[in-house]
């Protein structure tokens, strides 16, 4: 039986794990869930994750959630030792070094900022959030000060793992131009084959920030 997986259109963690999904040609049964409409909190999603979250995978009665969780699993159980995830633990930590500070600092800072505006709590981006945002993105941009991938010079999961995010950043009016590595690295992002349609959503989530917003940024 294909891997379910149950995700959502704008999600930039359904969207990495989506990425990966296309890069890999994997075999995927994919369902919509309207979390906005109790679909994650039903009594069988709950009994499939408790935490309520989408991207979430049933690979055959095993459940896994949290995309960063998600995107290893995939490698290491379809692909092993593929370039994206390589077994070698110095290569893997480097990997798994960028995926924590995604978890840990860079997704909840942006997420932070932008959930009030999709959720109609907010309706400009004041200048302490965009320094919020600016802070995060100059981190990373330091993180690519020696290489053009962000665990070395090979595309990873690290790279899928971010780019929705700041993919959706770009498209909500934030400037990268003052992060030239930034830049290029999201440039060389077109390498990816799920790249054009992870695109067109990034499109309509920075059209979906725009619209609720009552002064550009
Ligand atoms: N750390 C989680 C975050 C997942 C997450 O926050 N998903 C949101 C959508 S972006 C969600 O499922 N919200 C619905 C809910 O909490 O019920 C991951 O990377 O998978």
């Amino acid at each position: 039986m294909p891997i379910t997986l149950y995700t959502s259109t704008m999600s930039p963690p359904a969207r990495a794990v989506q990425l990966l999904i296309k890069e890999l040609e994997l075999k995927v049964k994919v369902k919509l869930v309207d979390a906005r409409a109790g679909e994650t909190r039903t009594e069988e999603f709950l009994r499939m994750n408790p935490q309520h979250t989408i991207p979430t995978i049933d690979d055959n009665g095993f459940y896994l959630w949290e995309s960063r969780a998600i995107l290893a699993y995939l490698v290491e159980t379809y692909r092993q030792g593929h370039d994206l995830y390589p077994t070698i633990p110095k290569e893997r930590a480097l990997i798994n070094r960028v995926l924590h500070h995604d978890s840990s600092a860079f997704y909840p800072q942006i997420i932070g900022t932008l959930y009030p505006i999709f959720r109609g709590e907010a309706k400009v981006i004041t200048p302490e959030m965009k320094a919020t945002v600016e802070k995060a993105l100059a981190t990373l941009e330091l993180l690519l000060i020696r290489n053009d991938w962000f665990a070395g010079e090979k595309i990873t999961i690290a790279d899928m793992a971010l780019l929705p995010t700041i993919a959706t950043l770009a498209h909500s009016g934030f400037d990268l131009t003052k992060f030239p590595r930034l830049l290029a690295w999201y440039d060389n992002c077109k390498e990816l084959k799920g790249y054009p349609e992870e695109q067109a959503i990034a499109v309509q989530a920075g059209q979906f920030v725009r619209s609720m917003l009552t002064e550009g940024l």
